[in-house]
This record gives C-alpha cells, sequence and structure tokens, in this order.
C-alpha cells in the first residue's frame, strides 16, 4: 500500500522545535487562529491545537469541517466537560513517540463513533462468526457488544455452524457465561443490523452480499459490500483490534470479557508466539490484569473424554513424514477439534517444518488442518491454491484449514477410502510445500 504523505494542521502558539519534529514526518501548516485553519484546503493527518485556542466551539466548528481528522489539544489541562473526540496531552508528553501512539488512538476513536452510528438504529442486530466459534471470535463478539452498549436482548451473538466441539471452547461459553445462538440462514432476515467478526461475508456465500460490518483479521478475500469494515492482517487476533476500540473509546471492560479477550489472543496466536505482533502483544498486557486468571486455566485444562485422547494416540503413533512435513491422520471423528490439535501437535516435532493433520468429520467431510514455522511461505495462501474449487480453504500465515465435502473428493479420486485420501493429502502438500512459483505472502 502506498503511504500517503502525513499533514499536519496546528493552531496556536508551538514551539518551533515541534514543527520541526513534525516537519520530518510530513507537511506542516501552521497557523495562529481558528478561521485561518478553517481557510486550509486539502485534508489533514491531526489537527493540534494549542491550548489557549482551544474552545468547546472551535473544535465543535473544526470537527464539522474536517470530520476524518482527528483532533489533539496540547499542552492543558482536561476541562471539566471535554468534548467528544478530541484528546488532551500535556506538552511535555508531545515528543515524536508519544504523539503517533495519541494519533493512533485518536484516529480509532473516531472509527469507533462510525462504527457505533451504523448500528445506533437497528432493534437487533446480529453478530455473526463463523462455523466454528473459536475463542477469538466469541471473544471479539462479546467486545464487539459491549463497544456498541448493547446487551444480548438487542445484539445476538450467532453461528450457521454445528453444535461446538472443542472442549476448550465449550468450557469458555460456559464459564463465562456466554450466550451463543445456532441459527439457521433462514434467520438473517430478522435482524436489523448485522456485523462480521473474525470472518468475511464470502465464506458463507452468497448469503451476505451485503452487510453492515466486518471486522477481521484474515486477509480480504472475495468482493462485498460493508458500510463499516476493518481489515487488519496485521493483527494476530480480531480480539486485538476489539481490544484497541475498547481502548480508545475509553469503554470498561469487564473481569468476564477481559478474559474471554485474552483467551482470545491467546489462542490465535499461540501463546503470542505465532502470528503475534506488538499490537497483540500490547493488549495482551492491557487485558492481563483485568483477566481472571483462574477461570482461565480451568478452560485451557478442560477435559477431553477417554476415547478421543486414545483416538489421538493411535493417530500420533502412525504419523508419518514426508520431504519435511508431518503428516497425521485421525480417521473418521465425531468432533473435530482433534484434528488442529494433531496439527499443534505435529509442528513442535524437531526438524518439522509443515504440519498436515487430517480426519473425516461427520461421514461428510474431509478437514484439514496446516500449521508452519512461520518462515515459510503462507499457509492460508497455499491451502486455497491446493483445494481452490474444491471445498472452503483459507487461514493465516502459519495456520491454515481447509473443508472438502467427500462427495468432490470421490469425484477427484474414484473412491474416497482412507488409503486414498491419505496417499492424495500427501502429494498434493509435497509439490505444494516445494513449488516456487512467485509466492510472496
Ligand atoms: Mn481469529
Amino acid at each position: 500500500m502506498q503511504k500517503e504523505l502525513s499533514r499536519y494542521l496546528f493552531i496556536g502558539d508551538f514551539d518551533s522545535l515541534l514543527l520541526g519534529l513534525f516537519s520530518k514526518r510530513g507537511e506542516v501548516i501552521w497557523v495562529s487562529s481558528l478561521e485561518e485553519a478553517l481557510n486550509q484546503t486539502g485534508s489533514f493527518t491531526v489537527i493540534m491545537i494549542e491550548r489557549g485556542n482551544f474552545s468547546s466551539t472551535a473544535s465543535k466548528e473544526l470537527s464539522t469541517h474536517y470530520p476524518q481528522t482527528p483532533i489533539i489539544v496540547s499542552n492543558g489541562e482536561k476541562p471539566e466537560e471535554p468534548p467528544p473526540y478530541v484528546r488532551f496531552v500535556p506538552f511535555h508528553k508531545i515528543l515524536i513517540e508519544e504523539i503517533a501512539r495519541e494519533e493512533r488512538i485518536a484516529r480509532i476513536e473516531l472509527r469507533v463513533e462510525e462504527l457505533r452510528r451504523i448500528h445506533s438504529e437497528a432493534k437487533k442486530m446480529l453478530i455473526l462468526l463463523h462455523d466454528n466459534p473459536d475463542p477469538d471470535s466469541i471473544a471479539s463478539a462479546l467486545a464487539l457488544r459491549t463497544l456498541l452498549k448493547r446487551n444480548r436482548q438487542t445484539a445476538m451473538i450467532g453461528h450457521l455452524g454445528e453444535k461446538i466441539s472443542r472442549p476448550e471452547n465449550i468450557a469458555m461459553i460456559d464459564l463465562l457465561e456466554i450466550d451463543l445462538e445456532k441459527l439457521v440462514p433462514g434467520d438473517i432476515k430478522e435482524f436489523d443490523s448485522i456485523a462480521l467478526v473474525d470472518v468475511q461475508p464470502p465464506y458463507f456465500g452468497d448469503l451476505l452480499p451485503e452487510v453492515d460490518t466486518v471486522i477481521d483479521h484474515h486477509p480480504y478475500f472475495g468482493s462485498y459490500k460493508a458500510r463499516f469494515s476493518e481489515i487488519k492482517t496485521q493483527e494476530g487476533a480480531t480480539s486485538t483490534i476489539l481490544t484497541d476500540f475498547l481502548r480508545a473509546a475509553q469503554v470498561e471492560i469487564s473481569e468476564r470479557l477481559a478474559t474471554a479477550l485474552l483467551y482470545g489472543i491467546k489462542t490465535d496466536t499461540i501463546s503470542l508466539n505465532r502470528d503475534a505482533n506488538p499490537d497483540d502483544i500490547e493488549a495482551f498486557t492491557f487485558l492481563y490484569p483485568s483477566a481472571n486468571l483462574g477461570l482461565l486455566r480451568k478452560i485451557e485444562r478442560a477435559e477431553a473424554p477417554p476415547s478421543e485422547i486414545r483416538l489421538f494416540g493411535q493417530a500420533l503413533a502412525n504419523h508419518w513424514v514426508s520431504d519435511g512435513i508431518f503428516f497425521g491422520n485421525l480417521g473418521r471423528v465425531k468432533r473435530e477439534y482433534l484434528i488442529p490439535k494433531m496439527a499443534d501437535f505435529g509442528i513442535q516435532v524437531k526438524g518439522i517444518e509443515w504440519s498436515v493433520a487430517l480426519g473425516v468429520v461427520g461421514n461428510s467431510h474431509l478437514v484439514i488442518s496446516v500449521r508452519n514455522v512461520g518462515y515459510v511461505k503462507s499457509a492460508g495462501r497455499l491451502v486455497r491454491n491446493l483445494f481452490r474449487g474444491l471445498g472452503s480453504a483459507g487461514g493465516h500465515r502459519s495456520s491454515a484449514k481447509a473443508v472438502i465435502p467427500l462427495r468432490k473428493i470421490r469425484k477427484a479420486l474414484g473412491k474416497a477410502s482412507q488409503d486414498n485420501i491419505k496417499r492424495w493429502v500427501t502429494e498434493l502438500f509435497i509439490k505444494g510445500v516445494s513449488e516456487k512459483a512467485g509466492e510472496e505472502s
């Protein structure tokens, strides 16, 4: 993405040193009065008002004139009733790094305002998750509901998938008392507005050509209409984006919500190891003191039934390695969660760069979970290329998933036997991983 030139509008009596610092980062326009400020053309990255030039009327006129620009007032005490969406920053804090941070928060604050406006009219809104609601998506939905000042009556959190199976996810929902509704596509029309978190409309096929909001950290894909969209692929979790929203809007984060978000970030970044960036770490550190760590431990040690542990053990014993790729086949499973667990396990094996786990779920779909060490090609892109036209596939740099209907496999292989599937998946990945063909992620 081409980075636009920053333009700063300074109003009032600023030190020349400060102006000098900013001129290193972009164009500085320095005016002495509000009238002059309103006479400027073009848009600005941020508007800085010196305390002496600040008044509620001035900030109102500026925000009407430059609705997309964050406003920061320097060198002053916060007034008793500060106007919304203006930040007050003590003068000594106006150093390059601080201001960059304040600028970022002020920008997010504007985004939150936009988001709130979009959903303000809806009597009943839907926060829709992907079909296998995971901690990151569930926590993000809770956070969005809090941000929009709604409750379970006015904002339903729902998904269109099967019953939740992963023990940790069930424990999270139980222990944090999260109300998650299992919906069918026909229910969608009952809602006045729809927000998608941790997923984008094309995931649902043609069901949602137009939605109100999309907040996600997966790469943008397909084409769709959204009135508000925040797609930040650099973040390791959607929970990080929502934590930033809550922080910028200065919303109080309850213990329950902090625990959920912390767990969301933790699972999506495999404890901040994979795909995590400084924003994730910052959000994690911010949430940590407010979270209930006892509860978190309980969620994390949610038990699996002995029969599933046995199945997992057998599959692990029968794993195979080809060309540095770990493969584990779970065969037929009732519950899907064993497959990503196997993939997580495989990538920890010494010398392995890729881990692929597979299993047939519900007698109808082959599910493949993929992990890699992070410095190789993108797992999400690889599975999209490998399974294009066969099923749904996607993910992140170092973790991805594909779901393929068995009937498609029968079409391709003649018979969807375990042996055929194993051979097919092994060959596909050996070829896909070694291919060079212009891979960039
Ligand atoms: Mn996520």
